[in-house]
């Protein structure tokens, strides 16, 4: 008998308590230990029922991701699923915490299920490139009806118990202790003498004959490139139309190549990078932390305004400083538009708007920020104006407050150095919109002690981001490499490309929009300002990629805010339209350059435009601006739309492309351009010197 499952008795009820901290994955013992457990009981004459319950703080959450690819061993799950499904005796699956995946699909195989009022289960292995593979996807629409199994496990969202109860998923809720109420729930069906029920023995519901042709048209968007959730509406199919065991080898089918993809293999790598990115090599997770309770934030403009939300919405009081009554005004009628705005979209309860707003307090005297654990400046970006605010802040902020900065570009220990404390300053940068994007870049400058690290690594989780650290450099990590990508498109654009050809290739890659399409979006301006402040000499000095840009916004085609940019469009109506006139602009811009205009082939638009981002990653990672190569894909899938069944930049070049090919194909642009730009970094010539790959560093 191993551990991991134990075994116990309570009068004629035998228990079977999961114990596999901290999720209770169904690793091999486990499955082995519930198979074991359910045939002893099973024997055992002293037996009438059994209770299967998870200890600590969940009952299974599902497979164990990381025997995913690894040979198989133990018991395989379905195996154990029919061992529970045909047992003898009555089993109860008792459910808290989130079954999830596998372990739902085992509580499928108990003849009954009770759970706590709190839980929250699901299947979502669509999220790993996955489908429920253990039955799920037949047994699930027996129980809830073809169309409501197959928006579970298309969104892969938890579904709390009051709702898995009314669909039949559970058959009771108890309050209290659960242990007791399972095995109350199984000495009354005992008394009632209620069958063995076994859900595969239920006929499945299927609401409209259209449902799946329906459905693969409503996911078409967000599908795209993925290729799970394609084979879970067949599985979902097979339910429908064959018997059970027919429906069960159908899914097999469909799993197993699920399993062997890269898309998947992408998006399992990609789970444990999310959760390794929060994780700080030389600042242990048992740190100390200072204590947050109240913040500050200084500028209530979109950005102040996104981060102010964000305290808001984790229940965090806030303090918002302005220069002026109107600003604050102004700041204040934005948030509030968006509250109300995501209440009437059901996004929340309509009188959250309230005490989401007393959270946050607005003010124009810089002394009210005196008690705050926590100040972000969210002010314009220049030295001057950032030079200002931290010489206040370092007035009145109490000891021990983080100071932190929400640059996107300037040095933060540049601005660390304007306080007396430079330990306690730290870079928060957010992405814009700041209450929607879940990415923030924490900048470490080169003082910031490890306790401000620890706390502001954990508090970016407290507010709903995924925190990636990252080191003082020129755009960071995140701006830094797509600045690559944004000089060879306009390079490519002035030597033969158009724009819908290069965002056609970046978009068909997978990136929800190519590069000009989001400077249209984003604004032309931004940009063009900046360039504008360079003169002539800084201009020469640089390879400079502005040409088409600027005479784009001459013609005041800022993008979608002004109707066009790179693109026409009909506003309301976002569609990019391609436009004659930004044709005309480009072509008199070779010539003007003295370019022959070329076609370029897509393939040579993908690898300009992405293999010099992977070239700029491995500099990035050999400075240590990041401290890992997963860091860089939780930036990019995260902040820039990188798709995740790509796994991110430095994943994509490990195990898709391969760092060779990357390697020889920089050479090859640099030979035929003498561009230094192509140069591979020394990172990346070692690593293929020695047949490893970014994820070894
Ligand atoms: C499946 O079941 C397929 C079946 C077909 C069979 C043929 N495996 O997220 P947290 C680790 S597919 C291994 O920080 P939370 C996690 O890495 C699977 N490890 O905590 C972390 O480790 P660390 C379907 C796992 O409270 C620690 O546990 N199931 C697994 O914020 C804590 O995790 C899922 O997709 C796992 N399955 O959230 C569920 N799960 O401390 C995936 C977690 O060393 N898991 N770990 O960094 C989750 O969604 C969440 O982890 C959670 C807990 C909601 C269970």
């Amino acid at each position: 008998m191993s551990d991991a499952v134990i075994r116990s008795k309570e009068g004629r009820i035998g228990i079977l308590t999961i114990n596999n901290p901290p999720v209770n994955a169904l690793a091999a013992a486990v499955r082995a230990g519930i198979k074991e457990g359910v045939e002893a009981f099973g024997q055992d004459s002293s037996v009438d029922a059994i209770v299967l319950i998870g200890g600590g703080r969940t009952f299974i959450a599902g497979a164990d991701i990381r025997e995913f690819g690894k040979p198989p061993s133990g018991p395989n799950l379905n195996d154990v699923i029919s061992t529970m499904e045909n047992s003898p005796k009555l089993i109860v699956a008792a459910l808290h915490g989130t079954p999830l995946g596998g372990g739902l699909e085992t509580a499928l195989g108990a003849h009954y299920r009770v759970s706590l009022p709190t839980t929250r289960m699901g299947l979502p292995e669509v999220h790993l490139g996955l489908l429920p593979g253990a039955g799920g996807t037949q047994r699930l629409p027996r129980l809830t009806g073809a169309k409501y199994a197959l928006d579970a496990m298309l969104s892969g969202r938890h579904i709390p118990a009051p709702e898995a109860k009314s669909k039949g998923i559970v058959d009771a809720i108890v309050e209290g202790d659960l242990l007791k109420g399972a095995i109350a729930h199984a000495e009354m069906l005992l008394a009632q003498k209620a069958p063995l029920r076994r859900v595969r023995d239920l006929t499945v519901n299927l609401e409209s004959p259209d449902l799946f042709a329906e459905t693969e048209k409503s996911i078409a968007r967000k599908a795209r490139g993925f290729k799970a959730p394609w084979n879970i509406i067949k599985t979902v199919q097979a339910a429908v139309e064959l018997p059970f065991d027919e429906g069960m080898k159908r899914e097999r089918e469909l799993f197993s190549e699920l399993l062997t993809s890269s898309e998947s293999a992408a998006q399992r790598y990609y789970f444990f990078a999310e959760r390794e990115a929060a994780k700080v090599k030389d600042v242990p997770a048992d740190t100390p932390q200072r204590e947050i309770k109240t913040g500050g934030i200084i500028g209530a403009g979109t950005m102040g305004g996104g981060i102010a939300m964000n305290f808001a919405n984790a229940g965090v009081p806030v303090t918002l400083l302005e220069t002026s009554q109107e600003a604050l005004d102004r700041g204040l009628k934005t948030i509030r538009t968006n509250y109300e705005n995501t209440a009437k979209r059901g996004g929340m309860k309509a009188e959250d708007v309230e005490k989401r707003m007393a959270l946050i307090t607005p003010t124009l005297d810089y002394n009210a920020l005196k008690d705050a654990d926590v100040i972000i400046e969210a002010v314009f970006e220049t030295m001057e104006v950032k030079e200002v605010v931290f010489k206040k802040l370092d007035e009145v902020a109490k000891p021990g407050a983080i100071l932190a900065t929400n640059t996107s570009g300037l040095d933060v220990n540049q601005i660390a150095s304007y306080t007396k404390r430079p330990g306690d300053v730290i870079g928060m940068h957010f992405f814009s919109p700041a209450n929607v994007m879940k990415l923030l870049e924490n900048v470490r400058g080169k003082a910031t002690e490890k306790d401000v690290i620890a706390t502001v690594m954990s508090f970016s989780k407290k507010i709903g981001k995924i925190p990636v650290l990252v080191g003082v450099c020129e755009g960071f990590v995140g701006n830094r490499m797509l600045r690559m990508r944004g000089i060879q498109s306009a390079y490519m654009m002035e030597e033969g490309a158009l724009p819908q050809q290069i965002d056609k290739v970046v978009y068909d890659y997978g990136f929800p929009m190519g590069p000009f399409a989001m400077s249209d979006l984003a604004g032309n301006d931004v940009g063009w300002r900046i360039r504008q402040g360079k003169n002539e000499k800084e201009k020469r000095n640089v390879r400079y990629t502005g040409y088409v840009a600027d005479a784009i916004c001459e013609l005041g085609r800022f993008g979608q805010k002004t109707g066009s940019g790179y693109y026409k469009y009909n506003l309301p109506d976002r569609t990019p339209i391609p436009d004659p006139e930004v044709e005309k602009i480009i072509e008199e811009t070779s010539k003007k350059l003295g370019i022959t205009r070329r076609a370029i082939s897509d393939q040579e638009i993908l690898e300009r435009a992405l293999y010099p981002m992977v070239n700029e990653g491995a500099k990035i990672l050999e400075e240590g601006m990041a401290q890992r190569s997963l860091d860089i894909d939780v930036i990019w899938v995260n902040g820039y739309g990188w798709p995740v069944y790509r796994g991110g930049p430095m994943w994509w070049a490990d195990n898709v492309v391969g760092l060779k090919t990357i390697h020889d194909a920089l050479l090859k642009y640099r030979d035929a351009s003498g561009d230094p730009f192509w140069e591979p970094a020394p990172l990346l010539k070692k690593l293929v010197q020695e047949g490893k790959k970014f994820s070894s560093v």
